[in-house]
């Protein structure tokens, strides 16, 4: 089922297209967490891309594969039905716009905060039919990719020698974290497609500004990350692993050694796109500050001390390509 109508000419001239230039020799890091040197590799990993992509992970393929299934079912539904979840503003289902100013991309997506008790009112209006399954398919979701954070966050400690071992981890950890779920659908655009050749722009190029991302996808591809000298490099999809984001605030928290990677998302045009990703971020009142034992004699501090509350709310005043942490660089 065609789920977004074709988009009309006024949208088109909103969501950007091309034909995208891409570098296909480079080899995305991949990291088997059950052998040894992961904790190096991991390290490596974020200095050189900001991003890498795990196997081995612990998450049930059976239980990503029930969530997707309810996924695939959502953003089949008819488009009334869609907006009874309520617009992202800040949690909902949302079509096109991206935050709140003036981003679109060919998107439709589903943003939940991990709050158990928002989980369980907006899968009310997600799934009619069995809104206690969803719930607990997204609730048990969130329990495996969040441990598998946690995993990730600990190697990060151990590989960069930082003590004690969950001193990331345990900002995700928190009651009160503030970590983010979202589910997204790329449409297929098959008569535009055939018509111009060209591409839609699903998810604009951004960084993301919380500590680590883990996501996955189906089969279709469209995932970009940019590299330190700026190419951009396609991401093959691989169902069955899980990528990982470094985040501004862990760059913040590394003072530059760990790159926040710039990423963007092409729609396919024949092939539905469907991921999920989880986005690990600190309680509100957390302040996020380099690692004071790592930095080494005379260097310097690049950002400022600020808390996760107050560069949420910067994040939120700003476009998705911006520079969001040049705000907060210091003097
Ligand atoms: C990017 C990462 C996550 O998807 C997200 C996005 C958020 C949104 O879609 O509402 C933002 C974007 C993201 C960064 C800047 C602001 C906020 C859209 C936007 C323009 C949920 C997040 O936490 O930050």
């Amino acid at each position: 089922m065609v789920v977004l109508s074709q988009p009309s000419l006024d949208q088109l001239s909103l969501i950007k297209t091309c034909k995208p230039s891409t570098n296909f020799s480079t080899s995305i890091p991949l990291i088997d967490l059950s052998k040894p040197d992961a904790a190096k590799l991991v390290v490596k990993a974020c200095q050189d891309f900001g991003f890498f992509k795990v196997i081995n992970h612990g998450v049930s393929m059976e239980l990503v594969k029930k969530l997707e299934g309810e996924a695939v079912k959502f953003f089949g539904l008819s488009q009334s039905e869609k907006n009874k979840v309520g617009p992202a503003k800040p949690f909902g289902y949302g079509s096109k716009a991206i935050g709140p100013n003036g981003d679109m991309g060919w998107i439709e997506f589903i943003l939940l905060s991990i709050d158990p008790k928002l989980v369980a009112q907006k899968s009310f209006y997600i799934s009619k039919e069995n809104p206690e399954n969803f719930r607990s398919l997204v609730t048990d979701y969130l329990e495996a990719v969040r441990k598998l954070s946690f995993e990730i966050l600990e190697l990060i400690a151990d590989g960069l020698e930082i003590k004690p071992r969950n001193v990331l981890r345990r900002l995700l950890e928190d009651e009160e974290s503030d970590s983010v779920f979202r589910l997204n659908h790329y449409p297929p655009f098959p008569e535009l497609q055939a018509l111009s050749g060209e591409n839609l722009v699903g998810f604009g190029e951004h960084t993301d500004p919380q500590i680590i991302s883990v996501g996955r996808s189906n089969t279709t591809s469209g995932l970009q990350i940019s590299l330190q000298d700026g190419t951009w490099v396609s991401v093959p999809p691989d169902h069955l692993s899980f990528f990982i984001n470094v985040g501004d605030s862990l760059q913040v928290m590394t003072n530059g050694r760990f790159k926040s990677v710039k990423h963007r998302v092409f729609a396919d045009g024949t092939k539905s796109r469907y991921s999920m990703i989880y986005f690990g971020g600190p309680p509100l009142k957390s302040k996020i500050n380099v690692l004071p034992s790592l930095m080494k004699a005379g260097e310097q501090r690049l950002y400022k001390e600020f808390t996760w509350e107050e560069y949420k709310k910067s994040a939120y005043k700003s476009r998705l390509g911006d520079n969001r942490l040049s705000l907060f660089e210091a003097n």
